[in-house]
């Protein structure tokens, strides 16, 4: 496989004016007729035409009319032309029912349906396949089949026709066509422009009692960009179509939206509020890609995260003004860390802006896009809001209908700003930076001392300072603000700032002393810093805070989100130290826990988030930082030792608490009603440990919403009740696949660590099990993988397990494959037993032959 490098961007040699395309649609032997109109570049001094084309057999190629032959190659074709405009058209034939990679047009129950991003449309047909070569298309599909769908709005139809043409210009991989026996759930919107729009989500038949919230998300969305960012949609029809078979959560084609059906399709009986808040932000991120990605759009792949970062942002934003905003902001971070830390503690690291790639399918990664999303947000947190949204206006009218860069984008800021030196480093160097605070107090002054340091990585061995924005606060002994929340600006790797907080309005300012000699005060009334308040920078923060700064700041900050990183700091602490087997917890810190869960100040959304303890992953991170080998056995008894402390120690209230937040009204996947069944979910944890499952089981019978079945039934695994009730069950909702999907998940996810890879062979045997379905795939494989405990048991049976099935996979989808690599990516965090372990798997799916050129990069990279 061929590297591809930024530097080696050359601009196409040739526009595209127009595309005519016809399909004759077939599940076996689909022709599809391409009539394209070519004018030479003249920014171009290259004339070689070439077009890209993979999978499908030519049958004619002409140009002007006249017939022309064509040189083949393994990924495209050449011809000669003319140095003038002129027309090629070229009829092809695929095979959809044959395309089990799910990329090009494929067939999916039945239903036709195309993926195109990145590189999927040169699977459809011959042409120029890069999102620099924007044109305008006009699609005829021809099928027996009642609905055919593609970009743009519909011109006309007959019986087993049907015609559409997109006004804007896009690049190929925007290009979508459905044709399927669907129904639509409709509705309509008329944009603050005037333009009434006919809105529908295409469903099978039997899904269809599941649309309604999908269809209200994409209306609230739609308000929403009109009202914050002024942008509103552009033609007359938005359609969305629900998918069975899709590698990823959904595409933002033009004007018709493919979705994975556990993206777009939901009911209180069959999704939980968790499913119902993904797929509200999934729509509103697809549709907001209308403008940021769509209406402009990236020059090339390595600017992949000028559409994604930005639009994962705005789908943030939209999160955040629909429900709690504190909330939003943790499970961002929560994810974050999760996935994007990982990933760039790991050899997978990468910059938001790489320089080459191998394979862009590889590339749709949590850097691209969360950490991509966090350099907007500091751009905000820099600028300010007003200034913010001036360059983002900017950005729109200056580039509508082109394919830009991150530079372009960046210039749309003033890139002179003295308030922005510096901070396109953001999106070319990879690495967590990791900021350490020291303080110290000279009776009422305080000096602030942040260093930071970016660790190096394999590809980039020197690391520069990056500017920071520290958003801090200073709380006094009774947990009052004493300043408002300030941005101190770390440039340099180096900086102090000092504050008297004995002034009637204490304010930061910059100072050259060190805090290194001077004394640290250890009196218990000091003031106590909140420190990166509201995620502000995604950084990884040593501020070695005592545990009674860490409990004022769980009590009282008035900062919800650094309140709740209070508390994840005591319990890391803590469970790091149980997992060692060095300390018991401190019982100031259980009665703090129990304070928190019962706090009536805080919404129930927050309590259930705080009261969760890290998960066996964080834990080994936090480990790991500090050079300790984890071990994930030790971690997982310690987090099962303290769950059992916290049920004894809150024992008293927890019936009570749990009576006291049902919710009694009919169900409402709203922030509410979800807060207050993620905090009775959290409390029947508990009970569970106390009473044995009797309230679960009774749960689990009764439930008539899916968040409180599914939470009860995970409750139960491990306990008596929990083969009865997963038997139940699965006869409930054996016709439902997305239900089913969490059937397999939960009991692998929530086996205990001898368990789970037996659980999830086990399972791969089960009749409703289907290599073919990502969904259902990533359900069992990737939840064995998410089973930290689980999947890394000492005797390797989760990695041979996972590896087996990739091997499996990669013959059928390799994107897929590819991407579930990464469960390997932490090899070099356990011990070296486990690491070897896990490259030897790694080393027999690379022995495979014909391994897909996707999993050998990822593989390759991952090995180092
Ligand atoms: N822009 C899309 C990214 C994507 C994708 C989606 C589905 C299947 C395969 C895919 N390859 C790339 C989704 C998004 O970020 O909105
Ligand atoms: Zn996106």
């Amino acid at each position: 496989p061929q590297t591809i490098y930024l530097a080696d961007y050359t601009v196409p040699a040739y526009h595209v004016d127009s595309v005519h395309l016809t399909f004759q649609l077939h599940p076996t032997a689909t022709r599809v007729t391409s009539k394209i109109a070519f004018r030479p570049n003249p920014e171009s001094a290259d004339r070689a035409f070439y077009l890209h084309g993979e999978h499908m057999k030519l049958i004619s190629a002409r140009i002007d009319g006249q017939p022309v032959d064509v040189s083949l190659t393994p990924d495209g074709l050449t011809a000669d032309v003319p140095d003038a405009p002129f027309i090629w058209e070229a009829e092809v034939e695929i095979d959809p029912q044959s395309n089990t990679a799910l990329e090009g047009l494929y067939l999916s129950n039945g239903m036709f349906c195309t993926q195109c991003e990145a590189e999927g449309f040169r699977r459809i047909t011959y042409y120029p396949d890069r999102p620099d070569v924007m044109s305008v298309f006009t699609v005829r599909i021809m099928s027996d089949l009642p609905v055919l769908l593609s970009n743009g709005n519909p011109t006309d139809s007959g019986d087993g026709w049907a015609e559409w043409h997109d006004p804007w210009p896009k690049p190929a991989y925007l290009f979508a066509l459905v044709a399927g026996d669907l129904v639509a759930h409709s509705d309509s919107f008329t944009t603050s422009e005037g333009r009434d729009v006919a809105l529908n989500i295409y469903v099978r038949a039997d899904d269809i009692d599941k649309c309604a919230f999908g269809m209200e998300a994409l209306k609230a969305s739609m308000v929403w960009d009109e009202r914050v960012y002024g942008r509103a949609y552009d033609l007359d029809i938005f359609n969305i179509v629900a998918v069975d078979d899709f590698n990823m959560g959904a595409m933002e084609n033009k004007g018709l939206n493919i979705f994975n059906s556990s993206a777009v399709l939901a009911s209180p009986e069959t999704a939980t509020d968790a499913n119902f808040e993904r797929i509200e932000a999934i729509i509103a991120h697809e549709y907001f890609h209308n403008w940021t990605g769509n209406r402009i759009t990236c020059r090339d792949w390595f600017q992949l995260c000028l559409k994604e970062g930005l639009t994962v942002f705005r789908d943030q934003q939209f999160t955040a003004d629909t429900r709690d905003p504190a909330v939003a902001r943790i499970n961002d971070v929560n994810a974050l860390r999760g996935r994007q830390f990982r990933e760039d503690a790991g050899p997978l690291s990468h910059a938001v802006r790489p320089d080459s790639f191998v394979e862009i399918n590889n590339f749709y990664t949590a850097t691209i896009y969360e950490k991509g999303a966090e350099i907007i947000r500091m751009l905000m947190t820099i600028l300010g809001e007003e200034d913010y949204y001036k360059g983002l206006t900017e950005y729109f009218d200056r580039h509508d209908g082109q394919a830009v860069t991150i530079e372009d984008f960046f210039a749309c800021f003033g890139d002179d700003d003295p308030r922005l030196a510096g901070f396109s480093r953001w999106w070319h160097q990879s690495g967590t930076p990791h900021v350490t605070i020291e303080q110290a107090w000279q009776g009422s002054e305080l000096t602030l001392t942040a260093r930071q340091e970016t660790p190096p990585s394999a590809q980039q061995q020197h690391k520069e300072a990056l500017p920071i924005p520290l958003a801090v606060g200073l709380i006094d002994a009774d947990g009052r603000d004493l300043t408002p929340t300030s941005v101190l600006m770390l440039n340099d790797t180096t900086q102090s700032w000092t504050i008297d907080t004995r002034t009637t309005t204490p304010a930061w300012r910059d100072t050259n002393a060190s805090a290194s000699d001077q004394q640290n005060s250890d009196a218990s009334d000091a003031p106590t810093l909140s420190l990166n308040r509201g995620f502000a920078a995604p950084i990884i923060l040593h501020a070695d805070q005592s545990e009674n700064d860490l409990l004022r700041l769980m009590a009282h900050d008035s900062d919800t989100f650094s309140a709740w990183e209070a508390g994840r700091t005591l319990a890391l602490n803590t469970l790091g130290d149980m997992a060692r087997g060095i300390k018991t917890p401190s019982d100031a810190y259980v009665d703090a826990w129990c304070l928190s869960l019962r706090s009536e100040d805080r919404a129930p959304a927050f309590r259930a988030l705080a009261s969760a303890l890290p998960s066996t992953m964080d834990i080994a991170t936090h480990l790991k930082s500090q050079g300790h080998t984890p071990d994930p056995q030790a971690i997982y008894d310690a987090r099962e030792t303290l769950s059992q402390q916290f049920a004894e120690a809150a024992q008293d209230s927890l019936q009570r608490l749990f009576a006291q937040h049902q919710v009694t009204q009919s169900y409402r996947p709203d922030a509410e009603q979800s807060g207050k069944r993620a905090l009775c979910g959290r409390i029947l944890g508990l009970i569970t440990r106390l009473d044995g499952g009797a309230e679960a089981a009774k749960q689990h019978a009764n439930a008539d919403n899916m968040t409180s079945q599914l939470t009860a039934l995970g409750c139960l695994i491990g306990t008596e009740h929990a083969t009865k009730s997963l038997e139940a069950f699965y006869q409930q909702w054996a016709h439902e696949r997305l239900v089913i999907d969490k059937w397999f998940g939960i009991q692998i996810g929530q086996a205990a660590p001898a368990d789970a890879s037996k659980v999830a062979k086990f399972l791969t045997e089960h009749e409703a099990f289907n290599v073919k379905n990502p969904n259902r795939f990533r359900a069992t494989l990737g939840a064995l993988a998410a089973n930290t405990a689980g999947f890394h048991t000492a005797g390797g049976s989760g990695y041979a397990l996972l590896a087996d099935w990739l091997i499996t996979l990669d013959g059928i989808n390799p994107q897929t494959t590819a991407r579930m690599t990464s469960a390997f990516e932490t090899w070099a965090m356990w011990d070296s037993a486990r690491g070897e372990k896990m490259r030897v798997e790694m080393k027999r799916i690379l022995s495979t032959p014909n391994l897909s050129s996707d999993t050998t990069e990822m593989i390759t990279r991952i090995l180092g």
